[in-house]
């Protein structure tokens, strides 16, 4: 009789194809009961540090929450909270109390907190359209010189700039409209990145980017449009020090292996450092059966990690949320049988998934 791992191994075959050795050390990490029996590894035996992003209900009201992100997180980002929409209810109001709580929550628990984010297309409070283009320049210096000088010293890494580049780029030179593109042009990046380093010396200032994993012709172009980007920002000598790649990843699409390797090993002969910034495995379309539906997410996690690390060790790896109770993936990408997505490493009980023995393996101390 087939065991429950073989069982497993040949479903996951015939649903995507996946071969595993039961012996192999993807097999070893996707199966059995004991992803949840492990205990977790301490935050401070990461070699590669690992992080979540926080949302402020569950931070605020839940005690599991909170204990389930300091236990096995070095790191944390807010889902929200630096955001405009957020910070910025007016044009002459900053609210930073989200962001203050969540760095209290960071230091008390010893956890590195990342700043989301300073430049983004999307999420804009409606006051914005006012900014006249006169006024785009100081506006977005403002904004820059007010956060970052808050969290000086206490904010280390932040994505300065979030997704530059258009959703499907027609050329290597089309970003994402946005009022700072359409008011002040390409130049509203590096203005942003100069304000960053003037503000905050010793931060490291990152540009956060979707979509440049997978086989197929958008992704392509999604690459080679922020290649260009990020290669002229580097020829300017406009400081920058890494990209994020934010890896909300299709179950059903293919990572591109060779592109995503060599696209990490072209960022680091760059000088850059790479971070894995928004991890998470949407499974719409995967079959409904919860042990094999993790098995295949944490695959695809594994195939991911895999292709970067083959050319460089991220400098972090955050997944985006901790728990499958709470996370973006169903706003866009509910299932259609109304199961509740598991995009995340840990499932709504806080229990450990395979996926977070694939983080802990790509991550952890012993590898
Ligand atoms: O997960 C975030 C969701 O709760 C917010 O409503 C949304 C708008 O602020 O942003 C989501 O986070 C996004 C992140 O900021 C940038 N990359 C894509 C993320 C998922 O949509």
């Amino acid at each position: 009789m087939l065991s429950r791992r073989e069982t497993l191994f040949t479903a996951l075959k015939a649903a995507c194809g996946i071969s595993v050795g039961a012996a192999s050390p993807l097999g070893t990490l996707l199966t059995g009961a004991a992803a949840a029996e492990t205990p977790a590894r301490p935050p401070r035996e990461w070699t590669v540090p690992f992080g979540a992003a926080l949302r402020d209900g569950p931070l605020a009201n839940e005690a599991d929450y909170r204990a389930a992100v300091a236990r096995h997180c070095a790191q944390a980002v807010g889902e929200g909270g630096l955001k405009w929409f957020d910070l910025r209810p007016a044009r002459d109001r900053f609210v930073f109390d989200q962001p203050d709580k969540q760095l209290e929550f960071a230091r008390a628990n010893g956890l590195e907190l990342r700043g989301h984010t300073l430049v983004w297309a999307e999420v804009m409070p409606d006051w914005t359209r006012t900014i006249s283009q006169g006024e785009a320049e100081a506006e977005l210096i403002r904004h820059i010189e007010t956060v970052m000088s808050r969290y000086r010293g206490k904010i280390r890494s932040w994505d300065v700039v979030n997704e530059p580049i258009a959703n499907d780029p027609a050329s290597r030179t089309h970003l994402r409209p946005s009022i700072w593109q359409q008011r002040l042009g390409e130049g509203h990046i590096a203005l942003a990145l100069r304000t960053a380093a003037r503000t905050d010396p010793q931060a490291r200032l990152i540009i956060n980017e979707y979509d440049i994993e997978f086989v197929g012709d958008r992704f392509r172009r999604k690459r080679e449009a922020f290649l260009r980007l990020i290669r002229d920002l580097k020829l300017r000598n406009v400081p920058l020090h890494g990209i994020g790649l934010q890896g909300h990843l299709r179950a059903d699409l293919p990572v591109d292996r060779d592109a995503l390797s060599a696209f990490v090993a072209e960022m680091r002969s760059l000088d850059l450092e790479v971070l894995v910034t928004e991890l998470d495995v949407v499974d719409d379309k995967l079959p409904a059966a919860t042990d094999l539906r993790d098995m295949m997410v944490a695959a695809k996690a594994y195939e991911y990690l895999d292709a970067i690390q083959a050319a460089a060790r991220p400098s972090a790896v955050l997944s985006w949320g901790i728990t499958d109770k709470y996370t973006w993936v169903p706003m866009y990408f509910k299932r259609s049988d109304g199961l509740p997505n598991r995009p995340l490493p840990l499932d709504e009980a806080y229990r450990p998934k395979p996926l977070m023995r694939v983080l802990e393996h790509f991550c952890g101390a012993r590898r």
